[in-house]
């Protein structure tokens, strides 16, 4: 099903000129309310009468999220703040939370977009949402609550945490639809199976899962264990939150909403546009929004972009699944490792679980990499000879993907913390 047949499946000579039309509005709007992009833009020389379609984007200047935090909070708000009506913000792991407020437009805007989401991944009016992303200033829960009350569905808003409510509400309220992080999807499973309630005894169908990295054989190891169908969702708070992008059931990329959320990849040394379908820097530039409009604003997701038509019938660009941040992307002894490889890796063996822990340290001037890995039950043995040979076959598998060296430690099935949002994968000691 498709939410909005014109915007999804428009062509695209038509989209880029709506593009165009927006985008020339939004330049406007921020070079005379934002002093930040009015600065910006003169220090380039660029004024928005030299915005007159959707390709000259190229002439606007980046945004980081240093910008966004230089202005704390509310410096980049375009609007009064008698307009914003919400205000949410992201933590990150250093410094000062980036701060994004939005006009009821602005709102509006995000909650279509994730009707779309929704209803391409087959919920409807009939669905009853979980939501076990947390509510409050992330905007993963209040996001998707939104959406899913758009489209008429009953929600549930658990919010994340207090796992064996999340269980007993799930069977008893009929959930068909789960909304949370893949890391706590699977940390909901084991949870499960330990209640002793049974899958069948379960109407969950839909899982929709996002908010970080996640691997083909993770969705396979969610599917199975959790007896659904898991989708992608992708977002990101400066730009809305969840809902930026999505997948339909062909599967075979993440929709980015390009009638709101205009996408380009860049190479993030050059910042210069590479070629559809080469990887490089994702970034966005908003074409509605009010409330605090960012221009070309540098994500550090790396994919790439695919224009043709989907299968599907929509014509919205199809993004490849995120690889990583690039500040997440460990640089071992020369070589750049993304915790997503070693994901890939550990899934593809059938004796390990996707609970994983990376410590990376400099011993002697040499970085050294080691990584904690849960062992699956049946395959989890006291006895020291099999589990040197299971540990010799990832060993092998990672040097060969990898290039690298890693020191493997299996440990017992549960042992490595599970999270309940974004999980924390690797831990680095080095102070490069
Ligand atoms: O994570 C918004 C969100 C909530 C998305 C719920 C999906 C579901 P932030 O906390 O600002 O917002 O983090 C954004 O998370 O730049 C990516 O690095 C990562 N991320 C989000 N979705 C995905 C995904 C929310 N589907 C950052 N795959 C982004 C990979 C993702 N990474």
């Amino acid at each position: 099903m498709i939410w909005n047949e014109n915007i999804e499946c428009m062509d695209r000579e038509s989209l880029r000129k709506i593009q165009g039309i927006r985008l020339k509005k939004t330049v406007e709007h921020v070079y005379h309310n934002t002093p930040f992009y009015r600065k910006k833009m003169q220090e380039l020389g660029v004024t928005p009468d030299d915005i007159n379609s959707i390709d000259d984007i190229v002439k606007l200047p980046f945004t980081t999220k240093h910008d966004l935090r230089d202005n704390y909070p509310f410096g980049l708000c375009a609007v009064p703040m008698s307009q914003v009506v919400r205000i949410h913000a992201s933590s990150g792991t250093t410094g000062k939370p980036t701060v994004v407020g939005y006009t009821r437009k602005d709102l509006a805007s995000w909650t279509e977009c994730l009707a779309r989401c929704f209803t391409a991944y087959g919920a409807g009016n009939t669905d009853f949402f979980q939501i076990a992303y947390g509510y409050g200033l992330f905007t993963g829960g209040l996001g998707a609550h939104y959406g899913a009350e758009h489209i008429g569905a009953s929600v549930i808003p658990m919010s994340s945490g207090n796992t064996e409510k999340q269980i007993t509400l799930m069977h008893d309220f009929g959930a068909t639809v789960l909304c949370c992080t893949p890391s706590y999807a699977l940390f909901m499973a084991d949870a499960i199976k330990d209640s002793g309630i049974s899958l069948n005894d379960l109407k969950l169908k839909i899982g929709i899962f996002g908010a970080e990295p996640w691997t083909e054989s993770m969705r396979k190891d969610i599917e199975e264990k959790l007896g659904i169908k898991a989708y992608d969702i992708y977002g990101l708070s400066e730009i809305a939150g969840p809902g930026v992008g999505y997948e339909c059931e062909c599967q075979c990329g993440t929709h980015l909403n390009e009638d709101h959320y205009y996408p380009e990849i860049v190479d993030p040394a050059t910042l210069k546009q590479v070629a559809a379908g080469e990887q490089g820097e994702l970034v966005f530039t908003h074409l509605t929004k009010e409330g605090m409009p960012l221009l070309r604003y540098r994500t550090k997701d790396l994919t790439a972009l695919h224009y043709d038509t989907c299968t599907c019938g929509r014509t919205l660009v199809r993004m490849d699944r995120i690889l990583g941040r690039s500040d997440d992307m460990l640089i071992i002894r020369g070589v750049n490792v993304f915790p997503t490889q070693i994901e890939e890796v550990i899934l593809q063996l059938p004796e390990f679980e996707p609970h994983y822990l990376l410590t990376v340290d400099r011993v002697n001037n040499t970085d050294y990499m080691q990584l904690k890995v849960e062992a699956r039950p049946e395959f989890y043995s006291d006895e020291i000879k099999i589990m040197l040979a299971l540990r010799k076959k990832l060993v092998a598998r990672l040097q060969s993907v990898l290039g690298l060296g890693v020191d493997v430690k299996i440990v017992e099935p549960r042992t490595i913390e599970r999270s309940m949002g974004k999980a924390k994968r690797v831990i680095d000691n080095r102070k490069l």
